[in-house]
């Protein structure tokens, strides 16, 4: 198999980004966004031809839960690809030389670590909390967006727990202020979840539509159907709280608020067979089926904005 087709170590995703970074002095930048509770740097990969500076941008975050070893693992396919198919596949290089790419391989390294050293199995970040024992804030409750309300809890030594207040998470400050000071270019942002096969827009954190639901409906269902028809594989899609569940603070949901309008958690496979621990073998058509989904969604918000 290749090193693609592997699941990697937070130790090899960082060589990786160096690596990665040199073999492609034009088209690939390293910005360091912040670090994490345990001081180990975030860093956000941009793709961008030449340093040509585009006017539109998208934003892919991998790994905000640590264990969804899928979901880095796209990441690093997405970013392989791209800088492989430029020039030779029609989609990529029209996505390339219409838009800059942001991607953070990893934004919860020190969970993502302790799924490797001691617990398969952990979702949270690793923060030490003042008020109990319990250990991590859930980072996809920890967004300014209903923050805490149905769907979280005020409970450290929950799963879903929504830290002290939104934002108390260095991962989550990080990534929020540099949406907040890309937002003029940021249009498409995508978060990166396994598992069940989804492709999800906001709301989470309420009932209602968003003011532009008919064109992420439509943008999912494209997304779905390319899936269908290329990989014969099912994807549900919908606003996450009708389709999921309603789960207040999520990225998606805060970002589509600063003014990301096209704004996307895509759970990849399985559908529970193997779960969060799908094998290596699998990789390969989890990521692709995926890659087509982010180009179908991609080239819609290029034509359209
Ligand atoms: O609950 C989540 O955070 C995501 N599912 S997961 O099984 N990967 O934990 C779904 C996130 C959907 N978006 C929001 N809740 N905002
Ligand atoms: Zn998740």
């Amino acid at each position: 198999s290749t090193f693609y087709e592997r699941y990697h170590s937070l130790d090899d995703i960082y060589h990786w980004i160096n690596r990665t970074q040199q073999e492609n002095p034009n088209m690939v930048k390293t910005i360091l966004i912040g670090s994490s509770y345990e001081k180990r740097p975030l860093y956000v990969l941009k793709l961008s031809i030449n340093n040509r500076p585009n006017k539109k941008a998208m934003w892919i975050d991998c790994g905000i839960h640590a264990r969804e070893w899928i979901s880095p693992a796209f990441c690093l396919w997405f970013v392989q690809n791209s800088l492989s198919f430029y020039k030779l596949n029609q989609d990529i290089t029209r996505i390339l030389d219409n838009m800059d790419v942001y991607i953070l391989p990893v934004m919860n390294p020190d969970g993502y670590h302790y799924t490797w050293t001691t617990n398969r199995m952990w979702r949270k970040n690793r923060s030490v909390s003042k008020s109990s024992n319990c250990i991590g804030v859930d980072l996809n409750r920890n967004f300014d967006a209903n923050w805490c309300t149905e769907g979280a809890s005020d409970e450290p030594c929950t799963e879903i727990y929504c830290g002290a207040f939104p934002e108390s998470e260095p991962e989550s400050q990080a990534v929020a202020n540099f949406l907040r000071s890309h937002k003029d270019s940021v249009q498409f942002y995508l978060s990166i979840h396994s598992y069940s096969q989804m492709l999800l827009f906001p709301y989470s954190c309420t009932l209602d539509e968003a003011e532009n639901h008919k064109d992420l409906l439509e943008m999912a269902q494209e997304a779905a159907q390319a899936i269908r028809r290329y990989y014969r594989n099912t994807y549900k899609y919908g606003s996450g709280a009708k389709t999921i569940y309603l789960a207040p603070g999520g990225s998606d949901d805060w970002a589509y608020n600063l003014g990301i309008k096209y704004s996307f958690t895509f759970e990849l496979q399985d559908r529970g067979r193997y779960g969060f621990l799908l094998p290596p073998s699998l990789i390969s058509r989890a990521c692709n089926e995926a890659l087509i989904a982010v180009k179908t969604i991609a080239l819609k918000v290029i034509e359209k904005t």
